[in-house]
């Protein structure tokens, strides 16, 4: 059984940023769980200071300005968090909390949170909590130099009132809000700025974190999964070992080294020795995504703004659903399928085209090239004829993608055309055409 607690049969976690807690509730019944998602990271679900912006609309990120830590935020209260989870764990998608316990808020004209509550921001005073001044690092410094682990722990990042998890009070108030999240049936925690925390102050919270709430599914004596989030490049000081003991890391280079490889900046045969050779975490201890909602206001990784081609099955209104993608989801299934199994069959032509399988249960092929692929490789699996999961899906007894014959040997006849409308190839068992 993973640390993840997610399904034996499962292995990816949405991102469903910014969704109400009904609708993440009807996402998990009608799409998450037929496609195969093993979990749900949601927006923090903490009450929040109320941010207007000068057009008099709401912003995302009033999210991470804490009021206090009752459960009730544009993405719902305590019943529909409740609704939430009991729907999610029900059809075996589990629900991980993104949790907000290095600041409040920062100073603001308007003192209003989500719930209601009100605070002093010139006395430090959030009685709905309750914290005061003593429980913040205080008189308080602002975050310049990154090269200074303590400057980095104790003062404010973006002027947001820093708290002092040192003081018991404080860690008391913090575990009895995670516990609370326990309680009422998640499955695990990201923590949010956790570089900007002592690693022996998380430790000594999470230490005393109740199990997992058995009525939701869960074994007994199971733990929540934490992972915690650590911004790390390779040059600063604070680096994501010294947590790795309490829990597990965000792995924040993936994206970034994948975009120089899908960006034409370095060769996509160099990815034979993906993992800690290039000097990223090692899987036991990584979180590993490709964005985030922070990293994707950049250009340092790929987002959905430059996928290849126009893609169906997605939301509208305005939202971005990459989860609902066919190349997406449909890879959501390969991984399930893929499970347990290691890199087979590698193949490459020496510069931008590559194909690996995943031991005996899947194989896939990429072509960044500029030219075709047309090639007979060795796909590591058993006989037959299989449904590319990229170009279409199965529908029924007919597939609508490419269809590729695996022959006795293992061998198939691949071809990805270099201007093709996805760059990549993908069949596994269970998806026989
Ligand atoms: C995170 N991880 O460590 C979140 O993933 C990230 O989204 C949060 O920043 C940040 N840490 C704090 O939890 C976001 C957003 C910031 C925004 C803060 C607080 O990226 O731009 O800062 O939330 O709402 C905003 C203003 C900033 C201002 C600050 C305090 O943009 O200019 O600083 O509020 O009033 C004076
Ligand atoms: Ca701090």
């Amino acid at each position: 059984h993973d640390r993840t607690n997610q399904l034996p049969d499962r292995s990816t976690i949405v991102h469903l940023f910014e969704w109400k807690w009904r609708d993440i509730a009807d996402e998990c019944e009608r799409f998450l769980a037929p496609k195969g998602f093993g979990g749900v990271q949601i927006s923090p679900t903490s009450e929040n200071l109320i941010i207007h912006l000068p057009d008099g609309s709401r912003t995302w990120y009033e999210r991470y300005q804490v009021m206090s830590y009752k459960l009730k935020t544009r993405s719902g209260d305590r019943e529909d968090f409740l609704n939430m989870t009991r729907r999610c764990n029900q059809v075996g998608v589990r629900v991980y909390a993104d949790v907000v316990v290095n600041h409040m808020t920062g100073d603001h004209p308007s003192n209003i949170g989500t719930g209601g509550s009100t605070a002093d921001f010139k006395k430090y005073s959030y009685p709905a909590v309750p914290f005061n001044q003593s429980h913040f690092h205080h008189p308080f410094c602002i975050i310049n130099d990154y090269n200074n682990a303590a400057e980095v722990r104790n003062c404010q990042l973006l002027g947001l009132k820093d708290l002092n998890q040192t003081v018991p009070y404080v860690r008391q108030k913090i575990v009895r809000f995670f516990n609370k999240l326990i309680k009422l049936g998640v499955a695990g925690i990201r923590v949010d700025a956790a570089k900007h925390m002592w690693p022996t102050d998380l430790g000594a919270i999470y230490s005393r974190l109740h199990n997992l709430n058995t009525a939701f599914g869960f074994r007994p004596n199971t733990k929540p999964y934490i992972y915690q989030e650590v911004i790390y490049y390779g040059n600063e000081p604070i680096k994501p070992q010294e947590y790795t003991d309490y829990g597990d890391v965000t792995e924040f280079k993936v994206g970034s080294e994948l975009k120089n490889v899908f960006r034409g900046h370095n060769a996509l045969k160099w990815l034979v020795s993906w993992g800690e050779a290039w000097a990223l975490s090692p899987s036991e201890t990584a979180l590993v995504f490709i964005d985030n909602h922070d990293t994707q206001r950049g250009n340092d990784v790929l987002t959905y703004k430059e996928s290849r081609a126009y893609k169906d099955d997605t939301c509208g209104n305005g939202w971005v659903c990459e989860h609902r993608w066919r190349q997406i989801y449909q890879m959501v299934a390969f991984r399930n399928a893929v499970r347990g199994t290691f890199i087979q069959n590698w193949w490459d032509n020496g510069n931008n085209q590559i194909a690996f399988s995943r031991g005996k249960k899947g194989f896939i092929v990429f072509n960044v090239e500029g030219r075709d692929l047309d090639q007979r490789l060795q796909t590591g699996l058993p006989p037959g004829e299989y449904c590319d999961v990229i170009t279409g899906k199965k529908e029924g007894n007919t597939c609508t993608g490419t269809k590729v014959t695996v022959s006795n040997d293992g061998t198939a006849h691949i071809r990805v055309p270099a201007h093709a409308e996805d760059m990549h190839l993908a069949i596994h068992v269970g998806k026989e055409s």
